[in-house]
């Protein structure tokens, strides 16, 4: 813009704030636009970032948080005024629990009606200052630029995590003055204290059974190729946090499984066998440390982390770095370059390294256990897809029973190719992969979803196919919400109350929406199936019929009728004739029971899942994690 002599230029607030986003590194922003944003949207077209329209801010939500969880890039999310608002709150949640950067922008009311119950009209700030790390009102038209920069800041400064900006919509075509640019302004960090490094060296230098707990951190730091040399260099072997199974090649020989829902008992195991632990940009989470359990009280434990506060464990760790992930790792193999490690200690560590490995091989093995039908076996699923899936396809998971399988089963062999919520949010399987394949363009997304998840957000099927987004969702169609209606069971209310759900022809959708959908209904049809969806490029469904006695791998039940039979004796209540949870294996498994033939309510015991309920009480007296 040019300059007469004696006055400045001017840009709209709507401008000034797009360019301050975009050079503050926003390159993507996702939307239900509302007419309160307006101003906005024109000034980030005209700075190139990408907007992505959304079905529903929801959706919108957790597509940015994908992205900003897989890129560690400030990610928008916009929505119009209070109603638009309320529905970004599933992903700004789940933006907190996994540090993510995201930025979400939303509209408000006009300034002269603010405070007077205006239409669509909500305190914003009070409203979402308890789950965001900022939340700022701008008042007036030249602070907006300076607060979507602050914003961002704020996004990425210390342990990442969402922010929340609320800009009264007359404020957005007001004119400002232009602003020199001030540039990015680099935030220095000081490099942890060498001391602390070195304590931490000797924690697992002098340990018998040493273990290092890797989480997000090093994920956003890309320091999986350090952490890899570094344990290698100790011989101190890793298990992932919750959900972030990709943070360690999964086929290395010092991989010893992921935490959390699903895993196999030799990680939970191993971990309280462990007599130091390294916890290694990690929160130790709920779910992580299995209710806080983790570290025991005999477990000498360092915390090396962005921001390592706020772990709710009764046994505090014996240092506290709060360093990034990177620069800890290079201090560390600096100090190791000139340490004498004791060769003989080094290979005790790699005979028990290598009997721990094969306790989690055989433990993590799905698909195994005989199985002719009806529907797919979730764990042969699991294996085909890992056998399958170029090693560099991005899987996300929704939550549900289903995903114990992945869990359990699949193999990331690459950083940056799992995607799933620490806050445990159904909805996000889709959306997350979308959001994964614009930020990785050329790359598949791998959605991975149960019937209850999956219709929480299918309408963006039709945003993957306009957005040209090569996914594919797998949908495990059990015709229930699975994991309540498991512990429901295992509770001994009748199963089915609240539980239930009917039937929904998801290829169908798929196809309706200009996706390619195929139903799978034997283990048989999934591998075909699963090619055609990644040789098609295009959004693709693979509707999959689940027997619903299916749980988790711990609760596998069995084609075996007598079993089945069984359940019919005990059955307490009529059974519908297609159901096969309810005992009629002979009954071609149905995608979805005839919800006019359901039974109010289901069997109060069967007997499979009943017993898994019961091992699982005597294991574990605590109740078991929900998501
Ligand atoms: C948004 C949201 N609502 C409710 C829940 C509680 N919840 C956890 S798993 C689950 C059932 C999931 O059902 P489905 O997607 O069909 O998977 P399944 O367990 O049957 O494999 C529910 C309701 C949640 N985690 N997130
Ligand atoms: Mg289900």
């Amino acid at each position: 813009m040019s300059m007469s002599e004696g006055q400045s230029a001017t840009v709209t607030v709507g401008a000034a704030l797009a360019e301050a986003l975009a050079r503050a590194g926003v390159k993507i922003a996702f939307t239900v636009p509302g007419e309160s944003l307006l101003g906005l949207l024109d000034g980030l077209a005209a700075n190139k970032v990408r907007i992505v329209t959304t079905r529903h801010e929801g959706a919108a939500s957790f597509m940015a948080e994908a992205v900003a969880q897989l890129t560690g890039r400030p990610t928008l999310v916009l929505a119009g005024r209070a109603p638009g608002a309320a529905n970004l709150t599933i992903g700004l949640h789940a933006a907190y629990a996994d540090s993510a950067p995201v930025i979400a922008i939303v509209g408000q009311v006009r300034r002269e009606v603010r405070g007077r119950e205006a239409f669509q009209e909500m305190d914003l700030v009070r409203t979402f200052e308890p789950i965001v790390k900022w939340a700022a009102e701008a008042k007036e038209p030249n602070e907006v630029a300076a607060l979507g920069e602050k914003a961002v800041a704020t996004a990425l400064r210390g342990r990442p995590g969402p922010v929340f900006l609320s800009v009264p919509e007359d404020l957005l075509d007001l004119l400002v003055p232009s602003e020199p640019h001030p540039g990015n302004r680099v935030e220095h960090r000081a490099d942890p204290d060498p001391v602390l490094v070195r304590k931490v060296m000797h924690l697992l230098l002098d340990a018998r059974r040493p273990l290092i707990v890797a989480g997000a951190g090093v994920l956003r730091a890309r320091s999986t190729d350090a952490l890899v040399r570094f344990a290698e260099t100790l011989q101190v072997p890793v298990v992932a946090s919750w959900r972030r199974g990709d943070v360690f090649p999964n086929d290395h020989a010092l991989y010893l499984g992921m935490t959390g829902l699903g895993s196999p008992a030799s990680v939970r195991t191993r971990m309280e066998e462990a007599d130091a632990l390294l916890v290694l940009g990690c929160r130790m989470g709920e779910m992580t440390t299995y209710r806080y359990a983790i570290p025991g009280a005999e477990t000498r434990w360092a915390q090396v982390d962005a921001d390592p506060r706020g772990a709710a464990l009764p046994h505090r760790p014996e240092i506290v770095m709060a360093a990034d992930v990177a620069t800890f790792l290079r201090l560390a193999q600096r100090a190791l370059a000139n340490a004498a490690l004791d060769a003989e200690s080094l290979d005790a560590r790699r005979l028990q390294n290598a009997s721990d490995r094969e306790a989690f091989e055989s433990g993590s093995i799905v698909g195994e256990e005989p199985w002719d039908g009806p529907g797919v076996h979730p764990g042969r699923v699991v294996a085909t897809l890992a056998r399958v899936l170029p090693a560099e396809a991005i899987l996300t998971t929704d939550a549900g029973d289903f995903g114990t399988w992945a869990a359990r089963g699949y193999r990331f062999r690459r950083p940056g190719t799992f995607l799933g919520t620490t806050s445990g949010a159904m909805g996000y399987g889709l959306p997350a992969a979308i959001g994964a394949t614009l930020a990785r363009p050329g790359r598949l997304g791998v959605a991975l979803a149960g019937d209850g998840g999956f219709a929480m957000t299918m309408a963006e099927l039709e945003t993957a196919v306009r957005e040209r987004a090569h996914v594919i969702a797998i949908v495990f169609d059990n015709g229930r919400y699975g994991m309540i209606w498991r512990h429901q069971t295992q509770r001994g209310t009748p199963g089915g109350l609240a539980t239930r759900l009917g039937a929904v022809n998801f290829a169908a959708i798929a196809e309706a929406c200009g996706a390619l959908g195929i139903s799978v209904n034997s283990d048989e049809e999934f591998e075909p199936a699963l090619r055609q969806a990644m040789e098609s490029g295009r959004p693709a469904l693979l509707h999959l019929a689940l027997d619903p006695r299916w749980t988790t791998p711990d609760a596998v039940p069995s084609s075996d009728s007598a079993e089945v039979e069984t359940v019919e004796e005990s059955a307490e209540v009529e059974t519908a004739p297609t159901d096969v949870a309810d005992g009629r294996p002979e009954a071609p498994v149905e995608i979805a029971p005839e919800a006019a033939e359901e039974p109010a309510v289901e069997p109060v015991v069967e007997p499979a899942l009943d017993h898994a309920a019961q091992e699982a009480a005597d294991s574990r007296p605590e109740p078991q994690l929900v998501e």
